[in-house]
C-alpha cells in the first residue's frame, strides 16, 4: 500500500504535534482543527479503515477507544462531554486512507452531523 500522510507521521518523516504513543498508535493534534480540542487517533497498523479491520483488530480497535477516552479524560473534556468520529469511505468524507479517530470536543456539536 502506498504511503499515507499517517504513515509518514508514524514513521517519523513528517512532523506532527504528538500527544501519546505507544506500541499500538499514536495521537496527534489534527493540523486543520475543527474545535478547540482535535486530535486523531491513529494506529501504527496501515489499516485503510474500520471495514478494512478484522476480527483480530478487535483489541487494536478497542485501545484506538480507549486512548480517546484517555486522552478526552486528560484533556478536561469528560464533564461537558466530547465527541468521537470514524469517517469510513469517500461519502463520510475520509480524506486521509489510514484509519482514524477524531477526537473533538471543546465547542457544543450538533445532531444529526453534516
Ligand atoms: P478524514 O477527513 O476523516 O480523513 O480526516 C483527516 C484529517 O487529517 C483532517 O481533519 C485533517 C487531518 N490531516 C491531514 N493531513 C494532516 C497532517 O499532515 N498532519 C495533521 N496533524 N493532520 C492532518
Amino acid at each position: 500500500m502506498a504511503q499515507t500522510v499517517f504513515g509518514r507521521i508514524v514513521a517519523g518523516e513528517i512532523p506532527a504535534d504528538k500527544l501519546l504513543e505507544n506500541d499500538d498508535l499514536i495521537a496527534i493534534r489534527d493540523v486543520n482543527p475543527q474545535a478547540p480540542v482535535h486530535v486523531l487517533i491513529i494506529p501504527k497498523k496501515p489499516l485503510i479503515g474500520i471495514s478494512d479491520a478484522s476480527v483480530s483488530d478487535n483489541e487494536l480497535l478497542g485501545k484506538l477507544l480507549g486512548a480517546a477516552r484517555d486522552l478526552a479524560a486528560s484533556l478536561g473534556l469528560s464533564t461537558e462531554g466530547y465527541r468521537i468520529v470514524i469517517n469510513n469511505g469517500a461519502s463520510a468524507g475520509q480524506s486521509v486512507p489510514h484509519l482514524h479517530l477524531h477526537l473533538l470536543g471543546g465547542r457544543d456539536f450538533l445532531w444529526p452531523p453534516g
